[in-house]
């Protein structure tokens, strides 16, 4: 397999401490029975009911799962609505006055909308929406930064039975045209801009950029004021309050869904250079995050809650809006960056919130243990109870200072492993059951089938590196891999019988059955824990004037992060700094300011196999000054070295 790894790869290959959760946390735990696991494997799928549970249908389901061949039809014959879930249910059964969701702006103004007002407001809308003409199955895009119209807009659209297409606010106008038409959707709900670290975005200008290169016009753009300065709206443009004020009081009821019509289009990096759909449906989806959401985030009802995901993504989705609102908790959302005004802001949020359970990323970990311990010392964090992180794998020295100076040694951190395609959470401990090991992630949650196999699907044997397969079907599973798609290229490089999916990743696990999870080994890298795909950044820079091939590569060092591009020219144009600055405006304007490459390096040529495929992993060795193998396979194996000396000499 390829090298694609951390730094800290060989310290995480040899961990094995284990450390128990402390006897508090077990003693109020959602589950503390360690037969859940033994209950589940009996009872395959039928296990299953217990996620569903979590959830109040109006039709109920037949069956659990119906077949264990394709097409996999989780809690076929039930009906329910996600919004009903997440909102009315909560009002019915008295809990009205509860906060749903607490947002504080990036200079800290405050807004509080409990159960009741979110009740309102996403009726509201939902009426907004539906009178502007979107119809039950109509794909409404939402092009948003962290602001509370951004879960409300994804609910009223859930009410109507209208899938929502969420695209992270910091991609560039040529993403969103992209993922317009790969949604085939013409309602657009935006703003007119938002600030991050102090300086203004115009949104609305991205999004006016986008309707002209989308390949279909859009009918309807709804423009959120949030910095207050719309300016001219065009035909088929209105403003989110005077619809919502139009709308005042208005009511509609939650539309049926069937257990498997699509909640939401998300779209992610896949192996290609174009993003990849992926389609998630309203009961199993729900079941799982919300199953997950009790269970590994040990959350409750009277729970404060703090996942510093941006919404744009899939952890948003699911353990920003979803998950804790499914289970009636109150979610603490913010506007900008954990640094800015200050760098304690997230342990300010905490403090005044007394969040009890907070889920970030190892990226932001190690900003927090770069920036200065003594800020969260100097905040009172004793609220919390558990600690979780996703997104990339967790070095053990970064989950000790977590442990330690977050939790002060006594909140279990879940590690929780899972992708965009699964929906929700996979490998992970339960924190009141299962010991800690730290940098690995933990057993398959109960019910999951996960194992680590080499090229021809023979189990590898126990701590070797091997690829990362799921094995049996899971509710939160979309709607290709529902339907028996196999996400082809990546499914047909294993020879593994039966159903599986191939996870992209690489990974090991130990004698009691934990998966540490090695990192990617397919074409998609994880820069600063955003997902991209080496394709899709390399089309932005071959489209380029005077550039003839890209190659890019991650740099392995966890605190810098970051992407280098290598790049060959056409003959007689000069790699110089100017080229070097048009290359990165480029993929920002094609992709956005996460996938601009740090460094560029002009090559006569790239390493290739005969068959001309280009050998990124001799790039990482050199990117990362490692050791690079057997070049014999190459066509051209002197450029290795000529590279080499090329980087190294700057
Ligand atoms: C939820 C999310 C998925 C990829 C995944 C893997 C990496 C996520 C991880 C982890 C090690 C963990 N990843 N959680 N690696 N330990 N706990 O991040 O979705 O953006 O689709 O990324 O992230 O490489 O394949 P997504």
């Amino acid at each position: 397999m390829s090298n694609r790894r951390g730094p800290d790869f060989e310290t995480r290959m040899a961990e094995d401490e284990e450390i128990p959760p402390s006897p508090q946390f077990v003693e109020q735990a959602t589950v503390t029975d360690d037969s859940v696991s033994d209950e589940f494997e009996e009872n395959w799928p039928d296990c299953w009911a217990r996620a569903a549970a979590t959830l109040d249908w109006f039709d109920p389901y037949e069956s659990v799962l119906p077949d264990d061949e394709p097409p996999f039809e989780w809690f076929a014959g039930g009906t329910l609505n996600a919004c009903y879930n997440c909102v009315d249910r909560h009002v019915e059964a008295g809990a009205e006055n509860r906060v749903a969701i607490k947002w504080e702006s990036h200079l800290g103004e405050t807004r509080t909308y409990t159960y009741q007002d979110l009740y309102r407001e996403v009726n509201e809308f939902a009426a907004a929406l539906r009178a502007q003409g979107v119809e039950a199955d109509d794909v409404v895009t939402l092009y948003m930064p962290m602001i509370p119209e951004l879960p409300i807009a994804m609910l009223a659209c859930a009410r109507i039975g209208a899938p929502h297409n969420v695209v992270f606010a910091g991609l560039s106008a040529d993403a969103l045209a992209t993922r317009l038409e790969s949604a085939d959707s013409v309602f657009l709900v935006t703003c007119d801009g938002y600030y991050r670290r102090g300086s203004a975005i115009f949104l609305k200008s991205k999004a006016d950029d986008a309707r002209l290169k989308a390949a279909h016009d859009l009918e309807e753009m709804v423009v959120v004021e949030h910095l207050g300065e719309t300016e001219h709206l065009g035909a088929g443009q209105h403003t989110y309050e005077e619809l919502v004020a139009a709308h005042a009081g208005a009511e509609v009821a939650p539309v049926e869904r069937a257990a498997d019509d699509v909640l939401f289009l998300i779209h992610t990096s896949g192996t290609t250079g174009e993003p990849k759909r992926v389609e998630h449906v309203t009961g199993g989806y729900l079941a799982h995050v919300a199953w997950t959401s009790q269970t590994v985030l040990d959350l409750d009802p009277e729970d404060t809650y703090l996942c510093t995901a941006n919404i744009g993504w899939i952890s948003g989705h699911s353990y920003v809006v979803y998950g804790p609102l499914a289970l009636g908790a109150t979610a603490v959302m913010y506007e900008g960056t954990p640094n800015y005004p200050e760098r304690d802001r997230i342990w300010d949020l905490i403090e005044e919130n007394a969040v009890d359970v907070f889920y970030t990323a190892p990226t932001a970990i190690r900003s927090f243990m770069k920036w200065d311990t003594s800020l969260p010392a100097s905040r009172d964090l004793s609220s919390l109870r558990l600690l979780g992180t996703v997104g990339e794998p967790i070095d053990p020295r970064a989950w000790h200072w977590y442990y330690e100076h977050i939790g002060n040694g006594n909140c279990p951190i879940v590690d929780t492993w899972w992708q965009t395609e699964t929906g929700g959470m996979m490998i992970t401990t339960l924190p009141g059951v299962e010991k800690m090991k730290p940098g690995s992630a933990g057993p398959p949650l109960p019910g999951v089938g996960a194992r680590v196999v080499d090229g021809r699907g023979e189990e590898v044997p126990v701590n070797e590196a091997g690829y990362l397969v799921l094995t049996r079907p899971w509710p939160g599973m979309p709607l290709a891999l529902r339907h028996g798609h196999r996400w082809g290229e990546e499914a047909a490089k294993l020879d593994v019988d039966g159903w599986h999916y191939f996870t992209g990743d690489g990974a090991k696990v130990d004698d009691d059955g934990y998966i540490t999870v090695l990192g990617r080994v397919d074409d998609v890298i994880n820069v600063s824990g955003h997902r991209l795909g080496t394709m899709e950044i390399e089309s932005a820079i071959v489209g380029v004037e005077g550039v003839v091939e890209a190659a890019v590569v991650s740099v392995d060092d966890a605190e810098a992060g970051g992407i280098h591009a290598y790049v060959t020219l056409e003959t007689g144009v000069s790699g110089d700094d100017d080229l070097r600055e048009r290359i990165a405006a480029h993929v920002r304007e094609r992709i956005g300011p996460i996938a601009t490459p740090d460094a560029v390096v002009f090559t006569p040529d790239l390493p290739k196999t005969r068959s001309g495929k280009i050998m990124r992993r001799f790039l990482e060795n050199i990117t990362n000054g490692e050791e690079f193998g057997d070049t014999s396979a190459l066509q051209n194996p002197e450029i290795v070295g000529e590279l080499e000396s090329i980087v190294r000499d700057g």
